[in-house]
Protein backbone atom coordinates (compact mmCIF):
# COMPACT_ATOMS: atom_id res chain seq x y z
CA UNK A 1 0.00 0.00 0.00
CA UNK A 2 1.26 3.45 -0.84
CA UNK A 3 2.02 5.52 1.85
CA UNK A 4 -0.03 9.24 2.08
CA UNK A 5 0.61 12.12 4.15
CA UNK A 6 -2.27 14.01 4.70
CA UNK A 7 -2.15 17.69 4.86
CA UNK A 8 -5.75 20.44 5.36
CA UNK A 9 -7.05 22.62 7.70
CA UNK A 10 -7.91 21.93 11.64
CA UNK A 11 -10.58 19.72 11.76
CA UNK A 12 -10.54 18.56 8.20
CA UNK A 13 -10.62 15.17 9.08
CA UNK A 14 -7.78 14.20 8.20
CA UNK A 15 -6.20 12.39 11.82
CA UNK A 16 -10.09 10.60 11.10
CA UNK A 17 -9.13 9.36 7.93
CA UNK A 18 -6.01 8.51 8.96
CA UNK A 19 -7.13 6.01 11.50
CA UNK A 20 -9.70 4.48 9.20
CA UNK A 21 -7.00 3.39 6.55
CA UNK A 22 -5.07 1.85 9.71
CA UNK A 23 -8.26 -0.19 10.10
CA UNK A 24 -9.41 1.51 13.40
CA UNK A 25 -12.60 2.13 14.25
CA UNK A 26 -12.00 5.18 16.82
CA UNK A 27 -15.49 7.11 18.15
CA UNK A 28 -13.15 10.92 18.97
CA UNK A 29 -9.77 11.75 18.03
CA UNK A 30 -7.71 14.10 19.53
CA UNK A 31 -6.33 17.15 17.85
CA UNK A 32 -3.12 16.79 16.48
CA UNK A 33 0.15 18.11 17.83
CA UNK A 34 2.53 16.90 15.89
CA UNK A 35 3.48 14.79 12.96
CA UNK A 36 2.50 11.25 13.44
CA UNK A 37 4.07 8.93 11.00
CA UNK A 38 2.41 5.41 10.31
CA UNK A 39 3.45 2.54 8.08
CA UNK A 40 -0.18 3.29 6.27
CA UNK A 41 0.35 7.25 6.22
CA UNK A 42 1.50 10.73 7.63
CA UNK A 43 -1.22 12.91 9.86
CA UNK A 44 -0.03 16.25 9.75
CA UNK A 45 -1.66 18.99 11.85
CA UNK A 46 -3.94 21.47 10.26
CA UNK A 47 -1.62 24.10 11.80
CA UNK A 48 1.13 23.22 9.16
CA UNK A 49 -0.77 24.34 6.34
CA UNK A 50 -2.07 27.17 8.00
CA UNK A 51 1.11 28.80 9.10
CA UNK A 52 3.42 29.19 5.59
CA UNK A 53 6.48 28.58 8.27
CA UNK A 54 5.44 24.99 8.46
CA UNK A 55 5.76 24.60 5.26
CA UNK A 56 9.05 23.14 5.28
CA UNK A 57 8.05 20.61 7.53
CA UNK A 58 5.19 19.34 5.50
CA UNK A 59 7.92 19.02 2.44
CA UNK A 60 10.52 17.13 4.67
CA UNK A 61 7.67 14.65 5.81
CA UNK A 62 6.23 14.47 2.71
CA UNK A 63 9.81 12.93 1.85
CA UNK A 64 8.79 9.68 3.56
CA UNK A 65 5.66 9.66 2.12
CA UNK A 66 4.39 8.12 -1.74
CA UNK A 67 1.70 10.38 -2.10
CA UNK A 68 0.21 13.50 -0.51
CA UNK A 69 -3.59 13.85 0.33
CA UNK A 70 -4.83 17.40 0.25
CA UNK A 71 -7.60 16.84 2.37
CA UNK A 72 -10.95 19.63 2.01
CA UNK A 73 -13.51 19.59 4.62
CA UNK A 74 -16.40 19.73 1.98
CA UNK A 75 -18.26 21.62 4.74
CA UNK A 76 -16.36 24.70 4.69
CA UNK A 77 -16.72 26.76 1.81
CA UNK A 78 -13.21 28.52 1.47
CA UNK A 79 -9.77 27.26 0.46
CA UNK A 80 -6.75 27.12 2.19
CA UNK A 81 -4.94 26.16 -0.82
CA UNK A 82 -2.87 28.48 -2.82
CA UNK A 83 -3.06 27.69 -6.74
CA UNK A 84 -0.36 25.41 -8.17
CA UNK A 85 0.59 24.42 -4.20
CA UNK A 86 1.40 20.68 -5.15
CA UNK A 87 4.57 22.23 -6.56
CA UNK A 88 5.74 22.52 -3.31
CA UNK A 89 6.35 18.73 -3.27
CA UNK A 90 8.00 16.19 -5.50
CA UNK A 91 5.29 13.66 -5.07
CA UNK A 92 2.29 13.08 -6.89
CA UNK A 93 -0.81 14.82 -5.13
CA UNK A 94 -4.55 13.83 -4.64
CA UNK A 95 -7.62 15.86 -3.34
CA UNK A 96 -9.36 14.13 -0.76
CA UNK A 97 -13.57 15.34 -0.11
CA UNK A 98 -14.15 14.81 3.34
CA UNK A 99 -17.37 14.70 5.08
CA UNK A 100 -19.91 14.06 1.70
CA UNK A 101 -22.32 12.51 4.43
CA UNK A 102 -23.04 16.33 5.71
CA UNK A 103 -26.25 18.42 4.60
CA UNK A 104 -24.35 21.79 3.87
CA UNK A 105 -21.96 20.19 1.37
CA UNK A 106 -20.01 22.29 -0.67
CA UNK A 107 -18.37 19.26 -2.74
CA UNK A 108 -18.12 20.81 -6.30
CA UNK A 109 -16.58 23.69 -5.18
CA UNK A 110 -13.97 21.46 -3.12
CA UNK A 111 -13.16 19.85 -5.95
CA UNK A 112 -12.30 22.86 -8.36
CA UNK A 113 -10.55 24.24 -5.58
CA UNK A 114 -7.97 21.25 -5.05
CA UNK A 115 -8.02 21.03 -8.93
CA UNK A 116 -6.48 24.19 -9.37
CA UNK A 117 -4.09 23.41 -6.25
CA UNK A 118 -2.65 20.68 -8.32
CA UNK A 119 -4.43 17.34 -7.38
CA UNK A 120 -4.53 15.18 -9.96
CA UNK A 121 -7.36 12.82 -8.85
CA UNK A 122 -10.24 13.76 -5.98
CA UNK A 123 -11.85 11.03 -3.93
CA UNK A 124 -14.94 11.92 -1.88
CA UNK A 125 -14.96 10.40 1.32
CA UNK A 126 -16.79 10.15 4.36
CA UNK A 127 -15.58 8.00 6.79
CA UNK A 128 -19.19 8.07 9.22
CA UNK A 129 -20.84 6.40 5.54
CA UNK A 130 -17.73 5.08 4.41
CA UNK A 131 -18.89 6.26 1.58
CA UNK A 132 -15.75 6.09 -1.19
CA UNK A 133 -13.29 4.88 1.43
CA UNK A 134 -12.55 1.84 -0.43
CA UNK A 135 -12.17 3.41 -3.68
CA UNK A 136 -9.12 5.71 -1.39
CA UNK A 137 -7.86 2.40 -0.21
CA UNK A 138 -8.28 0.35 -3.57
CA UNK A 139 -6.46 3.64 -5.72
CA UNK A 140 -3.76 2.91 -2.62
CA UNK A 141 -3.43 -0.17 -2.52
CA UNK A 142 -2.14 -0.50 -6.57
N1 LIG B 1 -19.75 14.19 9.51
C1 LIG B 1 -18.49 13.80 9.48
N2 LIG B 1 -17.61 14.24 10.41
C2 LIG B 1 -16.34 13.80 10.35
C3 LIG B 1 -15.89 12.91 9.34
N3 LIG B 1 -14.57 12.69 9.52
C4 LIG B 1 -14.22 13.42 10.61
N4 LIG B 1 -15.27 14.07 11.12
C5 LIG B 1 -15.30 14.93 12.32
O1 LIG B 1 -14.54 16.12 12.09
C6 LIG B 1 -13.89 16.54 13.29
C7 LIG B 1 -12.41 16.74 13.07
O2 LIG B 1 -11.82 15.50 12.73
P1 LIG B 1 -10.25 15.23 12.87
O3 LIG B 1 -9.99 13.90 12.24
O4 LIG B 1 -9.79 15.42 14.26
O5 LIG B 1 -9.66 16.42 11.98
P2 LIG B 1 -8.12 16.76 11.70
O6 LIG B 1 -8.05 17.19 10.27
O7 LIG B 1 -7.24 15.63 12.11
O8 LIG B 1 -7.89 18.03 12.64
P3 LIG B 1 -6.50 18.59 13.29
O9 LIG B 1 -5.84 17.45 14.00
O10 LIG B 1 -6.95 19.68 14.19
O11 LIG B 1 -5.67 19.13 12.17
C8 LIG B 1 -14.20 15.45 14.33
O12 LIG B 1 -15.27 15.89 15.15
C9 LIG B 1 -14.62 14.25 13.50
O13 LIG B 1 -15.51 13.38 14.16
C10 LIG B 1 -16.85 12.44 8.39
O14 LIG B 1 -16.58 11.65 7.47
N5 LIG B 1 -18.12 12.91 8.52
MG1 LIG C 1 -5.73 15.51 13.40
Amino acid sequence: MKRILLTGQSRAGKTTLIERLRGQTKERVLKTQTLSFYSEGVDTPGEYLENRQYYGALITASMESDIVGFVHDSTVLKTIYPPGFSSIFTKPVVGIVTKVDCADNYSEEAEKSLKLAGASKIFFVSVFTDHGVEELINYLSV
